[in-house]
């Protein structure tokens, strides 16, 4: 990627230092880097003692067979005794995991005590079901606290996990279930969804039909709906589990046992099976979740908006918060359920002090309006965090004013599936924030934006994110496919990894994401990228949420083409006038160059359960095309009101 191609990107000056108090009480300082800096691994190691080892490892790190990492090699560890037992056994059984709330407003509060004896109880029942070390086991369930007992209880067995997000289709769990050989499967009548409980069930039922070695399938009662029962396969959790004994001596397993394997949305083909295993994971996510969220363990109330089948609430709702012993609150449905303040009401109802979502919800609130949150006393609130996509630097600016009543500081984390953890993002008690910026790797990581050659970039300049060093929670590989990890990750740039992200230095050397390299565009030879002119539109006051495809074009061989979904007080105006007067914005902020050939108001964007735009099928949309592959879509009834939307207006 060119350097002069980038050179328009987001001029942005506005800095938010943290907050004095904020800072004299950080968990992490600034000397933290030098310390990482000097000795790698032994900061490393340092942190691995976070952890509870049954022994400790003899070598940090074998990367002899790069890019195979082997991290605490030797050592002996069991996940759900560090997430649960360990915190029971230092007396603090008492202390609330979970407030967990249901979208219809029933309740549940789970002590780390209670989730020790849940746990046990599924570890036994899985056992019965023989489920051993070793065996994978899906999950495909709500977002219910057995979600996460099942979880623990596959990771207590060594038995990795797959967990499936509830709004894919049969045919997503299908594929996924054939490529890991899942035999046994654990799954709910259905959850609650937009205030009506949603079937789960009978997906299950479909792609079982062509998963014969699946051999039980243990259910939730969450909904209390009606459900197809396979005699002999299917099994009720509560038959199963509640009879079991609160006992279960939890094995310590090889830190390199799997703990999981996650699937990554939005691309085409076959899912790609990420390997996650037990100590570096297990490391990483405690250490970052510390740092980065500033944890002050006996006066948090932790909450990750997402969903646990994204790898950020397998991290930041499940492994991290258990085995840093916090409180934290998880949620079952929408935001705007009943009402479009949910959010704030739970935030004030639990005292919530750090809130960690994607920069999509954050669009949905200011689409909404400033008032929903007006309405309700965010004032515990110390620390904002964001995920999953880049953050236009108007959403930043909104959710530390709206949210964070303009005192916290806002962390944008960038990582990936892949890298287990978080990898570069401020340090709140450290960073001087860039609203937009991801700022610099964390302590004990190694970043850089190289050339098409592979080259470093000089400050000021934009090219392909890469990771340098073998971080602890890095996959593996893919799960049964070790050629196409190497192919994938480790080709591109011999000796490093290729994230798959455009990146930018800004003159202080500080990063800026720029979305995946498949979304750059090229515009008569000018590179531009989607996140560029998504955050211009954006900058409009109209405008709630923008999304930018590159269609094929037979002069400038591509044209923008942009998607926007109107604030609710720009809604209703003139098509055509709407689209001229963001023509101008967007070459007003960037150059003409970038001005939108063709501008759509829409209702709704097609989006991941992470909340990334699948820009694949907006391009199929602009360029006329079949849509491809819709199985990772959390709503595949977006595009069809997309493409109605578009035809009425012709
Ligand atoms: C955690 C997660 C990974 C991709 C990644 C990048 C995008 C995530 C970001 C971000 C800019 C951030 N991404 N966080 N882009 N700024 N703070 O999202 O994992 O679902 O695997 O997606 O998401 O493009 O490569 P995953």
């Amino acid at each position: 990627m060119s350097s002069e191609a980038l050179s328009n990107l987001l001029h942005e000056d506005r800095r938010f230092p943290p907050p004095a108090d904020l800072a004299a009480a950080a968990n992490v300082t600034e000397a933290e880097y030098a310390e990482a800096d000097a000795d790698r691994i032994a900061f490393w190691e340092k942190q691995a003692r976070r952890l509870s080892w049954a022994k400790e490892w003899d070598q940090a790190l074998d990367w002899s067979k790069a890019p195979f990492a082997k991290w605490f090699v030797g050592g002996k560890i069991n996940a759900a005794y560090n997430c649960v037992d360990r915190h029971v056994e230092a007396g603090n059984g008492e202390k609330v995991a979970y407030h967990w709330e249901g979208e219809p407003g029933d309740t549940r509060t789970i002590t780390y005590a209670q989730l020790k004896d849940e746990v046990s109880k599924a570890a036994n029942a899985l056992v019965e079901l023989g489920v051993q070390a070793g065996d994978r086991v899906a999950i495909y369930m709500p977002m219910i606290p057995e979600t996460v007992v099942a979880m623990l209880a596959c990771a207590r067995l060594g038995a990795p996990h797959t967990v499936v997000f509830g709004g894919f289709s049969a045919t997503a769990l299908r594929d996924r279930i054939q490529d890991c050989d899942a035999r046994v499967v654990i799954t709910s009548d259905g959850g609650y969804r937009r205030g009506a409980p949603a079937a789960l069930k009978p997906a299950v039922d479909e792609a079982l039909l062509e998963c014969p070695d699946v051999r039980s399938v243990l259910v939730v009662k969450r909904t209390e709906q009606d459900v197809a029962w396979t005699e002999g396969r299917d099994v009720w959790w509560h038959e199963a589990v509640e009879k079991q004994s609160t006992e279960h001596a939890p094995e310590f397993f090889d830190a390199e046992q799997p703990l999981y394997v996650m699937y990554t949305s939005g691309t085409t083909g076959k899912p790609k099976g990420i390997l996650h295993t037990t100590g570096g994971y297990l490391t990483q996510v405690a250490y970052t979740h510390w740092a980065v969220f500033d944890i002050k363990p006996d006066t948090d109330i932790y909450w990750t908006a997402a969903d646990i089948g994204w790898v950020t609430g397998h991290s930041y709702i499940v492994y991290g918060p258990l085995a840093n012993g916090v409180t934290s609150v998880m949620y079952e449905g929408t935001p705007d359920t009943p009402h479009r303040g949910r959010w704030w009401e739970l935030i004030a109802k639990y005292g919530v002090t750090i809130l960690y979502c994607a920069p999509t919800a954050i669009r949905s609130f200011m689409k909404w309006g400033d008032d929903f949150p007006a309405k309700h006393d965010l004032s515990s609130l110390r620390l904002l965090g964001s995920v999953g996509e880049p953050i236009n630097p108007e959403a930043y600016v909104w959710y530390r004013t709206h949210i964070g009543g303009d005192r916290t500081p806002v962390v944008d984390t960038w990582w990936q599936t892949e890298t287990g953890a978080l990898m570069i993002s401020p340090l709140p008690g450290v960073t001087h924030g860039k609203p937009g910026a991801a700022m610099k790797a964390l302590p004990g990581i190694s970043a850089d934006v190289v050339d098409d050659a592979g080259k470093p970039v000089p400050d000021g300049s934009g090219g392909y994110l890469v990771l340098t060093q073998p971080w602890p929670s890095m996959l593996r590989t893919l799960w049964g496919d070790d050629q196409r990890y190497v192919d994938t990750y480790w080709s591109r740039f011999p000796g490093s990894y290729f994230a798959g992200d455009g990146a930018k230095k800004d003159e202080d050397g500080d990063i800026w994401l720029l979305g995946r390299v498949d979304d750059v565009m090229n515009v008569s030879g000018h590179r531009l990228s989607t996140t560029e002119i998504e955050s211009a539109l954006v900058s409009h006051p109209s405008v709630a949420e923008a999304a930018v495809v590159g269609a094929t074009d037979a002069t400038t061989g591509q044209a923008v083409v942009a998607f926007v979904i109107l604030r609710a007080a720009s809604a209703g105006g003139d098509a055509d006038e709407v689209g001229s007067m963001l023509r101008d914005h967007v070459a007003k902020e960037i150059g003409p160059i970038a001005k939108p050939r063709k501008i759509l108001v829409v209702e709704e964007l097609p989006k991941t359960r992470s909340g990334k735009i699948m820009r694949r099928l907006l391009r199929d949309v602009a360029e006329d095309r079949e849509l491809g592959d819709v199985t990772t879509l959390t709503d595949s009834t977006v595009m069809d009101l997309i493409k109605t939307g578009l035809d009425s207006g012709k």
